[in-house]
């Protein structure tokens, strides 16, 4: 009999329980005092927050790129580096020109409060606060970050994820799947001879056969798949916990009703077909290729399915 493995059961059971949606708010908190910082670490915690407590702020960008917090904390007085100096250091980075960033001090004065929010931060919050209106302020802001960062992750003609998305996309479900020895699936999709829709029809016709393409991915696909357009008319696809012939399958069923597809172009009637490359990841210990060398194996299987004739999937 196999023996069984209790940490994937664990892992299985809490992911059971928690949901695929669930993902708890990351706060970096910035503070000198570190019993107070400890006494608001627990505050967030309790709501089920990650936080990580930084006393020294001369490490705050090494912190950030490490622990990918979605909102920061900072004191305002500190001894070497004010919460302003920190504040206009991050805002240094366009990559986080868009993470909230909140004062939390005992700074009452109006003038000094919002010479300090000039800096860069968002907001501010006097100390002392209660653990109720902390939760509420940080909660409230990340979730308004989210709603932004969902947005600008968005391309604009077909509502699927952006190239950085979706390639963003890969590495985190990749590092899932290792981490919980998973399957994973991962797909370049390219419609054929699409220069000839454009020419034919035009560039507005030829748009609303990348639309159509986009809307028949996300009918077909699971909630849990990430789908990006990876570029004009090229497409990729994340298919978490997807063996080879469920992929395989899925693959072959979306390239059929793409190529059943009618469009209409004045009194001229047409159809596209588009050719696939997957792979299939099945981790294990000794092999674990990165994000960029899964989507070069998957870019050379869509060649493959170009030069063998266009209009198939291949693996
Ligand atoms: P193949 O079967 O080898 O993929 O041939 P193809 O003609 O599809 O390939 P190619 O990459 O040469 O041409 C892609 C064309 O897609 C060129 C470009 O003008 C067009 N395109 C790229 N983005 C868009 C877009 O957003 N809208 C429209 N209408 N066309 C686009
Ligand atoms: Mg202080
Ligand atoms: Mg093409
Ligand atoms: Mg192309």
């Amino acid at each position: 009999q196999k023996p069984v493995d209790t940490t994937r059961l664990a892992n299985l059971i809490r992911e059971y329980h928690l949901g695929s949606d669930f993902n708890p708010e990351r706060v970096l908190l910035i503070d000198d005092d570190t019993e107070l910082a400890e006494l608001y670490k627990a505050h967030l915690e309790s709501a089920g927050m990650k936080v990580v407590n930084l006393t020294d702020p001369t490490q705050v960008i090494a912190s950030i790129q490490e622990h990918k917090p979605e909102l920061v904390l900072i004191d305002l007085y500190m001894p070497e580096y004010s919460g302003m100096e920190v504040a206009s250091l991050i805002r240094q980075f366009d990559a986080y020109a868009s993470m909230p960033i909140v004062y939390l001090s005992s700074e009452a004065d109006n003038v000094r409060q919002t010479a300090a929010l000039e800096k860069g931060a968002d907001d501010f919050l006097t100390k002392p606060i209660s653990a109720a209106s902390l939760i509420a302020a940080v909660r409230l802001r990340i979730k308004r970050a989210r709603q932004l960062q969902a947005l600008i992750s968005k391309d604009s003609l077909t509502g699927l994820l952006k190239h950085s998305s979706i390639k963003d996309a890969l590495s985190n479900e990749l590092s899932r799947a290792y981490r919980s020895k998973e399957t994973l699936c991962s797909c370049m999709l390219d419609i054929d001879h699409f220069k000839r829709v454009n020419d034919s029809y035009g560039h507005a016709v030829g748009d609303t056969v990348i639309a159509s393409l986009a809307t028949l991915l996300t009918q077909r696909l699971r909630q849990s798949d990430h789908v990006g357009r990876y570029g004009g008319e090229e497409f990729m696809l994340v298919m978490p916990a997807c063996h080879h012939d469920a992929a395989h399958s899925i693959l072959d069923d979306i390239r059929q009703r793409f190529a059943a597809i009618q469009f209409i172009a004045g009194s001229e009637v047409f159809s596209c077909s588009l050719s696939a490359g997957y792979v299939v990841v099945v981790p294990d210990d000794e092999q674990s290729p990165s994000a960029q060398a899964i989507t070069e194996r998957a870019d050379a299987a869509l060649y493959e399915s170009k030069n063998n004739g266009r209009n198939r999937v291949t693996q």
